[in-house]
């Protein structure tokens, strides 16, 4: 026997995959096709331990699959285009390009070193112009459908970054990449209208059975869909006004039902009217002071329930539509410019954030909807006008109970979507003071980019036509290679590219020199992996569905928003657009946790904790580490990563490989022990390895059908273990006059090392062609089958006890019922029991039998 010496074995094997093309694709192969996808990453140079994980868990369930039957597609890419790479050339005075192509050598040797089994053939690299040239074809398409739109508005800048961002990728106030606090500015951006498809992007979520409850929440919360009503307010024209100029102000409200508790009513400082509402008022400079320091505060904040509130009053009223009360408005920076219509009735006894802000400025809180069993109740009963008209509560009603003082609604339930909502808002209609009405949260997707290394919006700028889009057979619109970034060179300065003619008149234009948002490379990479050299299309329909949905996506949890709601706009606009027949890209999502330091803490250069998967490859080799890995917990759970887990798991390889060869040894010797007749201890320790090796493929099976792969690798050290025990009997223990173990023997090897090839495949396949004497490779071995009635044990061990005190122990049937059992334990302890009178019999399965007797 040879020893296990990985760093011989890896490298040979890996070559051997290459030369025998195990994990390339057959698209002609008959057997079902599974997907199996790990998210591409950007390449950033040197692999950390989130990327040994991410891909170890793709890795094993794309090798198990195979193993199961399936043609396995399963690829590997570069998200490619990005900032850092651009950071990286002004620094070293090279090009974005240089950087990330070597950072992409870098990491497929890493990958590689991993015996990550993908095809490479089918390889997608975002930033080349082959990729690229499709995302430009797909916005030119969104454009014919009229899902692109050049608008100005007012949009996220990072200053440290000096481009603009996507709402989604501004979290509290800060960029989320730099993390310096982001401006607002005013300018003319494009946009992807992923608006038009928020209804779908949320009714789809129940589609998605495979996916965590979280992300599913996540996204729905993202999306915000809100059913309510507009309700129209009357301005109080200011004395001597003839008609107010803006005649009423609307609002958006979840809660209808609680009109009569409007005390005030509040419009956020971007409020469009404000300047004209407060004109020629006394308080006109204060509201406007107040309105442009206000504004300054980001939406999300605005949004973030436990921040002081503040606001000015206006010196304006409105007027109630359901009881003509005047009500005076307010302005306050609670409330956000771009949600419904940026003004709100304010209801404080309802309304939590109105409630604030009535306490700290003395504005009036109105009982109008109680909790049942609410003392306030009584005292109102019959009451449909206002008899109460101040609480001392300590916080907002909660969202459900029943209307008081609320005129003719009063006595009907109230809530979002209650009886008294709908009676409310059925009124308002008829009277023309209001209308249903749904908001969302979701905003269109601002695409544009103010830097180089990101795809070309395909357009141009010309002055007699306008924006007129490249047409298709002039893409790709390439990246200028000669451009100096270090010397301050951009894509708008850079002549050469701005200055080209204009496609419609033939005329002097200018071309476009915003890129895209990385985000959309993103969003349709798995759909080009299906037919990655196609050059009339970005990829055949066909094909596409052939491979697609995606049968197993895994990635960080850190894109449960963005990617994963980007690259599902997508699907359905390509669906729409009639190159996909289905409506959802990823059927079922696994998000791993992080991999932290042995205290629980995140990896990061600055604290000097990280850990190099390279290093730990040169010490123990790659399948120790995916190994350990796998062994760390379960894939969606932070997992603390320490170094005696992979000193251990090494051991443990070098166990098995020593197990395997012994029972091979033991496979070829006809004169071992008969496991089906022999009465001896090797019987009883064989027909226990034989009961594990039925029980543990059955879990390992079932365990990676549902990604629990730490209690997969659990169970092959349960079969270890009982093999062990089997092969620590002495050599004569085994011999008996039969023929039949070994057969047994070869088969758990055979198993063996079957189970651990998705874990670590080139240990695997090593023992497979060396130890077990294999055709090829293990890699194209079906996987191994078993047997349920096999691996239940047919006897069991109970207690016999008499009087409650243990006597003896037996062995039964394990099926035995309780009658055989009493028997089995009367026989065994007759002795004891001669000249008693047996007084009860207790029997309880699996574990003891008690006779009572006197
Ligand atoms: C009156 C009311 C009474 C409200 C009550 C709530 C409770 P969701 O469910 O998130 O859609 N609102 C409307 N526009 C707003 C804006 N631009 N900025 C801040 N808040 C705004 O929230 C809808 C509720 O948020 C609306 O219903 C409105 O307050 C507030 F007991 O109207 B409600
Ligand atoms: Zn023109």
């Amino acid at each position: 026997m040879k020893s296990y010496d990985p760093h011989e074995i890896e490298p040979r094997i890996q070559l051997q995959w290459e030369e025998q093309g195990v994990n390339a694709v057959d698209e002609n192969s008959d057997k079902p096709r599974k997907y199996v996808l790990e998210m591409f990453p950007y390449p950033s140079g040197d692999i950390h331990m989130g990327h040994v994980s991410n891909y170890t868990y793709g890795d094993l369930v794309a090798r198990f699959s195979r193993m199961r039957g399936f043609n396995v597609l399963h690829p590997m890419g570069w998200d490619a285009f990005g900032l850092p790479a651009e950071n990286a050339a002004i620094k070293h005075h090279s090009h974005p390009a240089k950087w990330t192509y070597d950072n992409i050598d870098t990491q497929r040797e890493s990958f590689k070193r991993m015996g990550f089994s993908y095809d490479w053939d089918r390889t997608v690299v975002a930033c080349d112009p082959e990729y690229y040239r499709w995302g430009q074809w797909i916005f030119l398409e969104f454009w014919k459908r009229g899902l692109v739109e050049r608008r100005n508005s007012p949009v996220n800048w990072c200053p440290g970054c000096q481009t603009v961002l996507a709402n989604e990728q501004v979290t509290e106030g800060r960029c989320w990449r730099c993390d310096s606090e982001v401006e607002k500015r005013d300018l003319t951006q494009w946009y992807y209208k992923i608006t038009e498809y928020a209804d779908q992007l949320l009714d789809d979520l129940d589609q998605l059975t495979g996916w965590p409850e979280n992300v599913k929440q996540q996204q729905a919360n993202w999306i915000g869909r809100s059913e309510g009503a507009n309700v129209v307010f009357d301005l109080v024209p200011l004395p001597g006004q003839a008609t107010a100029e803006p005649a009423s102000i609307t609002v958006f409200t979840t809660r209808a039902d609680t009109l009569f508790g409007c005390s005030f009513f509040v419009l956020a400082p971007e409020y469009p009217g404000l300047p004209e509402l407060v004109e020629g008022m006394p308080q006109r400079d204060e509201v406007l002071a107040f309105a442009e320091a206000a504004a300054k505060v980001s939406a999300v904040e605005r949004a973030q329930g436990d921040r002081e509130k503040h606001g000015v009053f206006t010196g304006r009223y409105v007027v109630n539509p359901v009881n003509g009360e005047q009500v005076p408005v307010w302005v306050a920076d609670y409330v956000v410019a771009d949600y419904g219509t940026g003004a709100v009735m304010a209801v404080p006894c309802g309304d939590q954030r109105d409630f604030e802000f009535a306490r700290k400025y003395g504005l009036p809180i109105v009982p109008i909807i109680l909790e049942d069993g609410d003392p306030l109740l009584d005292e109102l009963a019959g009451e449909q006008g206002r008899v109460v008209d101040s609480v001392d509560w300590d916080e907002a009603m909660a969202a459900e109970g029943t209307l008081v003082q609320s005129g003719e609604f009063t006595g009907m339930r109230g809530g979002k979507h209650s009886e008294g909502e709908e009676a409310i808002v059925a009124k308002l209609e008829a009277e023309g003071k209001g209308n249903r009405t749904v908001e969302y949260r979701l905003r269109d997707w601002l695409i544009s980019r103010q830097r180089y290394w990101g795809n070309p919006i395909p357009a141009v700028h010309c002055p007699e036509c306008g924006v007129v889009p490249v047409p298709e057979d002039q893409l790709p619109v390439r990246l200028p290679e000669d451009i100096d970034l270090a010397a301050g060179e951009t894509l708008a300065t850079h002549a050469g590219f701005v200055n080209t003619t204009c496609p419609k008149c033939g005329g002097p234009a200018k071309r476009e020199t915003d890129t895209m948002d990385t985000f959309t490379c993103s969003s349709w990479y798995y759909m080009r992996y299906c037919d990655p050299h196609n050059v009339h299309a970005p990829f055949a329909s066909d094909r596409a569905n052939a491979w697609m949905p995606v049968d197993q996506y895994i990635g960080g949890i850190e894109h449960a928003i963005l990617h994963l709601l980007y690259s599902r706009f997508f699907t359905k606009v390509l669906r729409d657009a009639g190159m996909l027949d289905f409506d959802e890209p990823f059927t079922n999502l696994l998000c791993q946790g992080m991999v932290l330091d042995a205290n629980g803490e995140v990896m990061s250069k600055s604290k000097g904790n990280v850990v190099s998967p390279e290093d730990m490859i040169d010490q123990y080799g790659a399948d120790a580490v995916r190994a350990a890995m796998l062994f760390m917990g379960p894939p969606d759970k932070e997992k603390l990563w320490n170094e005696d887990g992979l000193a251990g798991m090494y051991k443990f390889l070098n166990r098995l490989w020593r197990i395997v060869f012994d029972l091979v040894g033991k496979a070829g010797d006809d004169t071992l022990f008969d496991p089906e007749a022999d009465a001896s201890k090797a019987h009883e320790l064989a027909m226990a390895m034989k009961r594990e090796r039925h029980r543990v493929v059955g879990k390992v099976t079932d365990d990676i059908e549902r990604n629990n792969f730490n209690t997969a690798l659990a169970a092959i050290m349960e079969l270890t273990n009982a093999t062990a025990a089997f092969l620590r009997l002495r050599p004569a223990e085994h011999r008996t006059q039969c023929e039949t173990g070994g057969p047994l023997c070869r088969d758990v090897a055979d198993t063996l090392v079957k189970l651990m090839a998705p874990i670590a495949p080139h240990f695997a396949d090593e023992l497979w062609q060396t130890a077990l004497d294999g055709e090829g490779s293990v890699h194209t071995q079906p996987w191994p089958t078993y047997d349920p009635s096999l691996a239940v044990a047919d006897t069991v061990e109970i207690a016999v006890q008499l009087n409650g005190k243990v006597k003896t122990r037996i062995e039964v049937p394990a099926d035995a019922d309780k009658d055989a059992m009493v028997e089995a334990g009367k026989a065994a302890i007759s002795n004891a029991l001669e000249g008693k009178a047996i007084v009860k019999e207790v029997a309880v399965p699996g574990r003891l039998v008690n006779i009572v007797a006197k």
